[in-house]
Parts: structure tokens; C-alpha cells; sequence
């Protein structure tokens, strides 16, 4: 991708408010606790705050589920803190998305409470509802009007008993899913995304935005496959990337960007998108946003579901990550991450988060940095935050590994293999308190955490870091340095070398007469470099080291247990 946007060479850093920092003593982060720590991602650099949703919800999934578009929960603070903050970061030079969830809303909406209320409200139409199946009694088992599975485990339909129709949720039954193909609902949506653009916000990252147009091409919601392991259909084709999602987007942008005078940030959260809809979405030509959280690097790893969790192959995961850098090059623009609120811990996922632990952390961020697009930072990730070891439901707080492991049990599975699979993949791994320091409970609260801190926090915390030049902070602060000083970091041309190497991960970054050689060692051995590929780097053994992960200089054409390091030559 080619373009002079100030997000082409920014890195964001994702906040789970619940979990950054406790102002109030409640055990649960606030808005306040987030303004009092600018000043960490002013040290780490970072261009742009994410702010997972602070807006009123009854917290069914932490906020995802929201019930006024134009409001701060209370947990969180108010709309005055919210202003201090935004103009807290606006002063160090920061600027700051919201999230945007509207494929949804909570069922405690006032659109919801509405449409509920009876067949015939004006409202009705915003949602999805259906009668029950032909021939079937509402509210018997397969009476739902597909056979669709909810993302969280069980049907993505509820019945309603005021009205006796079931409406669609892809999510929770507390998250109902909004009918975009009603103009009313989307000027609704533009009009409160507007709302906070005039409160100054610079930009969205939005939810699931490629679920929002049902394909209705049969005239209805058709029943979907249903795969092993299974006991419901699986939608996604009916629901990924759908017939009118680009008109849709596209009609966001002329309605709530172009007028506007300013460049905003607006990243799509897409699960199961393809490279093809990616470069449908990001191209500039076609005004619809300016890069996708594309996921499959990080489904990789998951087999008949998520918790059936497989070993990961480096060999496929360089191939997947290289063929999306392939198909956005020239046109449309990548998001980078590892990590976000809904993704394991990536040093325990992808690194070693015993042994070399703090060097596989460098590693990970190293290589993620120097590809081509706009690389994502999650909170605790510039520490090292390593998953938990949850050894009981009785430590779990998210709504999908609840219901997981309750459907799964109900089924027939072992609740000792069930627990095995949310230790490894859960989403509380991400949600634990952000470790600040050594004190109770991460520095995080003063009051009683909502949900426990990693034990781990009296050696991985900000405070031992943040002034220690070998930490993973200041690796990931001189990643961020590296981006903004080095325009072959944000423009260079990328090629991958070694490809079917088990352990090495290398590329080049090509810009005129510069060129950057990443090379990692992903694994706890020592590595010769002596790939027929790095021949083609001529000269790659004089290259100067622009930065590495480790203390010593070390040997030119070894690699050591998760040695990374970024070479340029010219
Ligand atoms: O996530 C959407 C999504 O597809 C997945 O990441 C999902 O959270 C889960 O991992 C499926 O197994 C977004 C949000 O990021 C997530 O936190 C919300 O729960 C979800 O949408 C609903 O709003």
C-alpha cells in the first residue's frame, strides 16, 4: 500500500478498561485510571490508544453489548472524564479510537426494548426476528428458525415469549443482532458515530463490521452446515462478508468521513475475512475503511473449535502472514497484532514464556513491527504478559469460555479436558489486571480485583521495566522508534525468504537503496543462518545490526534460542 495517511505509520495500543487501572478502589478499571497512566504510552511512543467500549452496558460481555451509543458506564466514569482523558492524550500527542459495536446491541437497548415489545412496532424491523420453523412449536429443541450456532456456544436464535418469534443473536443472547438492511438503523448508526467524532474522537475500530449484511440472496436465512464437532450449523457463510456489506461501508464513509475535513483511523474487525473482501475493504479508491483485523494467523492453531487447541506450524503461519502481506502490497493496508482482549497471551502461544520468556517476547515483537502494515500493541504485551495457568472455572470470568465449558460438559466432554483447552486459548488470559508493580494485586486496585492478577506480576510489571534498557518495554519502545525514524519500516517492499524452514522466520523490508533483513529463531536451540535464500541478500554478513534482542554481539551466522535481529544494509 502506498498513501501519506498519518495511520500508515502509527502504532496503536489496544486499552481493556476494565483491566488497565483502578482509580475508584471498585476492582474494576475506569477512565480516570487510564488518564493517570498516559504518561506509560507516552514513554512506549505509541501514536494511537484503542479504547475497548466504555459505554453503558449491563457488562453480559464486558461492554460488547452496549445499551446507549452516547454515554460512559458508570463503572467506567463519565462523559467529563472521558473528555480529560481524550484531551490528556491529545496533549502528549496521542490520538484515540473508540470501538463501534453494531452488528449488536445489549437487549437492554431502548431500540431493543422497543422492537420487542410487539409485532407490529415501528422498531420491529431493526432486529432480526423469525417465526419458529415450519412445523415445529417455538421453543421446542430445532424449532429455531435456522440451525445456526451462536459464536458463544448453544443456538443464535432466542425465543421471545412476549411475541412468540426468535430473534437472531450471533453473540450472547443478550447481544441482538441489528438489521442493517433497514436504512433507519444505519442512519442511526452513522448519526451516533458522528456524535463522537464531534466530541473530537479520531476514529473507530469496529466490531465485527464484516457480520452485518445476512445474506438473504434465497429469500430467507438459510440453514448452514454442520461440521464435526458440532452439534449446531455454522452460518458464517451466510453472515462473512456478505452481499451488501461494501455498499453498506461505503455509505458510512460518505456519510459520516468525507464530509469531514480530517483523516480518521478506521480499522474493521473481520473474522473469517479473505484477502480478497481485505482488499475490497482497505482499497483508498473505494472509500470504505482503512485496514481489517484479518484472522487467520491466529486461527491456526485452533482445530474442531477453539479450545481443541493444535501445535502451532511456523511453516504455516509465515505462509499465511506472507500471503496477506502479498495481497495488500500494492493496494489496501494490513493491520499487525498478536494479541488484542480476545486472543491468548502471544509469548505463551507462539514464544516461551519459561525459560526465554523476555526473549521470545522481543522476538514476537520484532517480527510482527517490521511487516508491512500498522502494527497493534495490547496492553501487557510491551511487558511480556504471559498467560495464567488457569487451573479452575472458579478463576474464569468470560461469558464464551463459561458457556463453553458448561455446553461442552452438558455434551459429554471431561471437564479436565475441557479446562485443558480454555487454559491454552481462553480470553481471560488477556483480561487479567494490567501489571503495574510489585504491590497487591498488580498496583492494579487498591479495592478487590474483578478478576485476579497473573501471580506472575511480582517479577513481569511496568515498574521494573520501564527504566531498564534490556527489558521488553524498551524493546518495544525502540520498535516504535525504529518505525517512525526508518521509512523502509512503514513502506519498504516485503519478500519472505526460507519459507519451509521450520525454525527461521526471515524477510526483507526494500526501500530505493535501503535494505532491512529480519531474521528470528523460533526455537530454543541455536541456529545456523545458512539458508540458500540469505545468498540472495548480498552482502546480509556486513550488515550493520540495527537492533536485536540480544546483550552481546554474538556470532554473525548463528542464531541463538529465539534470537531476532534487524540487519540493514545500504
Ligand atoms: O470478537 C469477534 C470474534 O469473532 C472473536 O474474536 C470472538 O470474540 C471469539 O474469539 C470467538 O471465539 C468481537 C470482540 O472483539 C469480542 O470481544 C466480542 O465478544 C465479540 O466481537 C462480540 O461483540
Amino acid at each position: 500500500g502506498t498513501g501519506s495517511e498519518w495511520w500508515r505509520s502509527a502504532v496503536v495500543y489496544q486499552i481493556y478498561p476494565r483491566s488497565f487501572a483502578d482509580s475508584d478502589g471498585d476492582g474494576i478499571g475506569d477512565l480516570n485510571g487510564i488518564t493517570e497512566r498516559l504518561d506509560h504510552l507516552a514513554a512506549l511512543g505509541v501514536d494511537v490508544i484503542w479504547l475497548s467500549p466504555v459505554y453503558p452496558s449491563p457488562q453480559d460481555d464486558n461492554g460488547y453489548d452496549i445499551s446507549d451509543y452516547r454515554g460512559i458506564d458508570p463503572t467506567f466514569g463519565s462523559l467529563d472524564d472521558f473528555d480529560r482523558l481524550l484531551a490528556g492524550a491529545h496533549e502528549r500527542g496521542m490520538r484515540l479510537v473508540m470501538d463501534l459495536v453494531v452488528n449488536h446491541t445489549s437487549d437492554e437497548h431502548a431500540w431493543f426494548a422497543e422492537s420487542r415489545s410487539s409485532r407490529d412496532n415501528p422498531k420491529r424491523d431493526w432486529y432480526w426476528w423469525r417465526p419458529a420453523r415450519e412445523g415445529h412449536d417455538a421453543g421446542t429443541p430445532g424449532a429455531e428458525p435456522t440451525n445456526w450456532e451462536s459464536f458463544f456456544s448453544g443456538p443464535a436464535w432466542e425465543l421471545d415469549e412476549a411475541t412468540g418469534e426468535y430473534y437472531l443473536h450471533l453473540f450472547t443472547r443478550k447481544q441482538p443482532d441489528l438489521n442493517w438492511e433497514n436504512p433507519e438503523v444505519r442512519r442511526a448508526v452513522y448519526d451516533l458515530m458522528s456524535w463522537w467524532l464531534d466530541r473530537g474522537v479520531d476514529g473507530f475500530r469496529m466490531d465485527v463490521i464484516n457480520l452485518i449484511s445476512k445474506d438473504l440472496t434465497s429469500g430467507t436465512l438459510p440453514d448452514g452446515e454442520v461440521r464435526p464437532g458440532h452439534r449446531y450449523g455454522d452460518g458464517a457463510p451466510f453472515y462473512t462478508d456478505g452481499p451488501r456489506v461494501h455498499e453498506f461501508l461505503h455509505e458510512m464513509h460518505e456519510e459520516v468521513f468525507a464530509p469531514r475535513g480530517s483523516t480518521y483511523l478506521r480499522v474493521a474487525e473481520t473474522p473469517g475475512v479473505t484477502t480478497e473482501h481485505a482488499l475490497l475493504y482497505t482499497d483508498p479508491e473505494r472509500g470504505e475503511v482503512d485496514m481489517v483485523f484479518q484472522f487467520e494467523h491466529v486461527n491456526l492453531d485452533h482445530g474442531v473449535h477453539k479450545f481443541d487447541v493444535q501445535p502451532l506450524d511456523l511453516v504455516a503461519l509465515k505462509e499465511t502472514l506472507g500471503r496477506w502481506q502479498e495481497a495488500l502490497a500494492e493496494r489496501g493496508w494490513n493491520s499487525l497484532y498478536w494479541n488484542n482482549h480476545d486472543q491468548p497471551r502471544a509469548v505463551s502461544r507462539y514464544g516461551d514464556d519459561g525459560e526465554f520468556r523476555v526473549e521470545s517476547a522481543k522476538l514476537l515483537g520484532t517480527v510482527l513491527h517490521l511487516h508491512h502494515g500498522t502494527p497493534y500493541v495490547y496492553q501487557g504485551e510491551e511487558l511480556g504478559m504471559a498467560n495464567v495457568g488457569f487451573t479452575s472455572t472458579a478463576q474464569l470470568r468470560d461469558v464464551e469460555s463459561l458457556n463453553f465449558f458448561s455446553h461442552a460438559v452438558a455434551d459429554g466432554a471431561d471437564p479436565e479436558v475441557v479446562l485443558a483447552g480454555i487454559r491454552e486459548m481462553g480470553r481471560d488470559n488477556a483480561r487479567t489486571p494490567m501489571q503495574w508493580d510489585d504491590s497487591p494485586h498488580a498496583g492494579f486496585t487498591r479495592g478487590t480485583p474483578w478478576i485476579e492478577a497473573n501471580p506472575d506480576f511480582t517479577e513481569v510489571n511496568a515498574a521494573a521495566q520501564v527504566d531498564d534498557p534490556a527489558s521488553v518495554f524498551s524493546h518495544y519502545r525502540k520498535l516504535i522508534r525504529l518505525r517512525h525514524e526508518e521509512p523502509t519500516v512503514v513502506h519498504g517492499e516485503f519478500a519472505m525468504l526460507a519459507p519451509q524452514d521450520p525454525s527461521l522466520y526471515a524477510f526483507t523490508r526494500s526501500l530505493e537503496d535501503v535494505v532491512l533483513l529480519v531474521v528470528a529463531n523460533f526455537s530454543g536451540q541455536d541456529l545456523p543462518l545458512e539458508h540458500p535464500d540469505l545468498e540472495k541478500v548480498k552482502g546480509w554478513e556486513e550488515a550493520t545490526l540495527v537492533l536485536g534482542n540480544y546483550a552481546g554481539a554474538g556470532e554473525v551466522a548463528t542464531l541463538r534460542p529465539w534470537e531476532a535481529r534487524v540487519l540493514r544494509l545500504g
